[in-house]
């Protein structure tokens, strides 16, 4: 009896190791990888958020851990550093703002977590301190907005006349905002006719753009444009400008050059109410979940990943471009 007993424990120490291996087995052959996600702001964010939910899910071999933000910062910085404590295999960040980050990927890094950064860029020291960045060239399509405006202007013969735009203005030290506000600023600059009416800090949220034009329009309805830098922002405008009687659009009235092109974007271009649409694409998740996959195999990414963009105008747009549309 006495010396069945170890024997005993020893098969069921044995047994449980078995199990517990294979189950360990199981989840070590799926790559986790935390994803910090600025917030939900937009139709843009949505989308981004599912194109990275979707490419990264179990089937695709991940196991992912995600953080909606809610536009603070110090919810990422919250989220980032569970993500360590967690010890997962990749950092995925979607940064709110450039500045910040110094301290919280020294962390990552010592703990040694590859960190890839989506969408906005960051501003910091080290370059070390991230493995790699894809988005979009904000300062590009803030430029092709303007070329757009100054080749309407010039077909129209008005380019010489004096010019009145309205800016909403996305989050304060976001990389988006910075490039397309920068655009702008450089085509005032280039200009002498051409004016800032005001810039509104919209945030990037259709309430908020909805809220500030609309108190705007009470005491200056003299716009010729509006550059709206995200397309949530156009709506809220819109909704300001309709229940002020303001024409815009193809109406002949003002102008608007909005950023993103989502589909409900899309869809009032081709109706004329918004007359560009700059594109820029959230669909990051495949483009990550590569950029992994080349991590997995030894290989060393580019470390800038830029992605190529179009423009839509009300004019040019097609019912088979909107139907292409996956965004
Ligand atoms: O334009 C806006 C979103 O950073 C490119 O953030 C992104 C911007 C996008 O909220 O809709």
């Amino acid at each position: 009896m006495k010396r069945r007993i170890p024997g005993l424990i020893l098969l069921s120490v044995i047994l449980l190791s078995a199990c517990g291996r294979a189950s360990d087995l199981g989840e070590e052959s799926l790559t986790r990888v935390g994803f910090s996600q600025l917030g939900s702001e937009s139709d843009w964010r949505m989308a981004n958020t599912e194109s990275m939910t979707a490419a990264l899910s179990e089937e695709n071999g991940f196991e992912l851990l995600f953080d909606n933000a809610k536009q603070r910062q110090e919810n990422q910085l919250l989220a980032i550093r569970n993500f360590i404590q967690e010890d997962v295999d990749y950092i995925v960040l979607a940064p709110i703002m450039e500045s910040g980050w110094d301290d919280v990927l020294q962390e990552a890094k010592e703990a040694e977590i590859p960190v890839i950064i989506v969408d906005r860029q960051i501003d910091v020291a080290d370059e070390d301190l991230y493995t790699c960045w894809v988005g979009s060239d904000f300062r590009a399509e803030g430029e092709r907005a303007v070329q757009w405006l100054e080749e309407t202007l010039r077909l129209q013969g008005r380019q010489d006349d004096p010019l009145r735009i309205l800016h909403i203005q996305g989050t304060d030290g976001a990389t988006a905002q910075i490039g397309r506000t920068e655009a702008l600023a450089e085509a005032i600059r280039k200009h002498p006719n051409w004016e800032i009416a005001a810039t509104l800090p919209g945030e990037y949220t259709e309430a908020k753009s909805y809220e500030l034009v609309r108190d705007f329009l009470v005491t200056d309805q003299r716009i010729d444009v509006i550059y709206s830098e995200n397309d949530n922002m156009s709506f809220g405008a819109i909704r300001a400008l309709d229940e002020a009687e303001i024409p815009y659009g193809n109406e002949g009235g003002i102008l608007i050059l909005s950023f993103d092109a989502v589909h409900d974007a899309m869809l009032l271009c081709r109706e004329g109410k918004i007359n560009l649409c700059v594109e820029c694409n959230p669909l990051h998740g495949p483009r990550v979940s590569e950029l992994i996959r080349q991590m997995e195999a030894g290989e060393t990414p580019e470390k800038q990943n830029y992605v190529e963009e179009t423009l839509f105008s009300s004019d040019t747009l097609t019912d088979d471009m909107l139907r292409e549309r996956e965004y």
